[in-house]
């Protein structure tokens, strides 16, 4: 059993987010997602539409998804790692290099992301959409 994790915020959750998923778990046979929780949004400067609880149940959605865990912290990789068996990390490829220093530990793998969407494209039109309606 081939167990592979990503890491993201996954918020409004497109199709760019699914393919990546589809993707990371074809890598194996079962996925785990980190996601990232509320506060560590903050931390990375993200903001989220929908809070931990609604993206975590949004992900659950997805057949590709075997289990989703908390992300906190920058560091927790490596434990998230060798808690869940992990044999292949991956990300896509806005992230090419930032974590190869898992790779004495399992696979690091980044893919291609998606082009031309993204949360924030889709925030920005439903807020346009919202005030043209007002
Ligand atoms: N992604 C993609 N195509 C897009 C948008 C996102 O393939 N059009 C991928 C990203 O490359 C990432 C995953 O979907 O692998 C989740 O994206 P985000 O929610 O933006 O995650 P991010 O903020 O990059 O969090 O510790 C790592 C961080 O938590 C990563």
């Amino acid at each position: 059993m081939r167990r592979v994790i990503t890491y993201g915020t996954f918020d409004t959750l497109h199709f760019g987010h699914i393919r990546l998923l589809r993707r990371a778990r074809e890598l194996g046979d079962y996925l785990v997602v980190a996601l990232s929780s509320d506060e560590f949004n903050e931390l990375k400067g993200k903001t989220s539409k929908f809070s931990w609880e609604e993206r975590k149940r949004d992900l659950e959605a997805i057949r590709y998804v075997d289990l989703v865990i908390p992300e906190h912290t920058w560091e927790q990789k490596r434990q998230d790692v060798q808690d869940h068996n992990i044999d292949v990390f991956t990300m896509g490829d806005d992230w090419t290099g930032e974590f190869d220093f898992l790779s004495d530990l399992c696979q690091v793998i980044y893919m291609p992301r998606t082009p031309e969407i993204s949360s924030t494209m889709i925030r920005n039109k439903m807020q346009g959409l919202s005030t043209a309606a007002e």
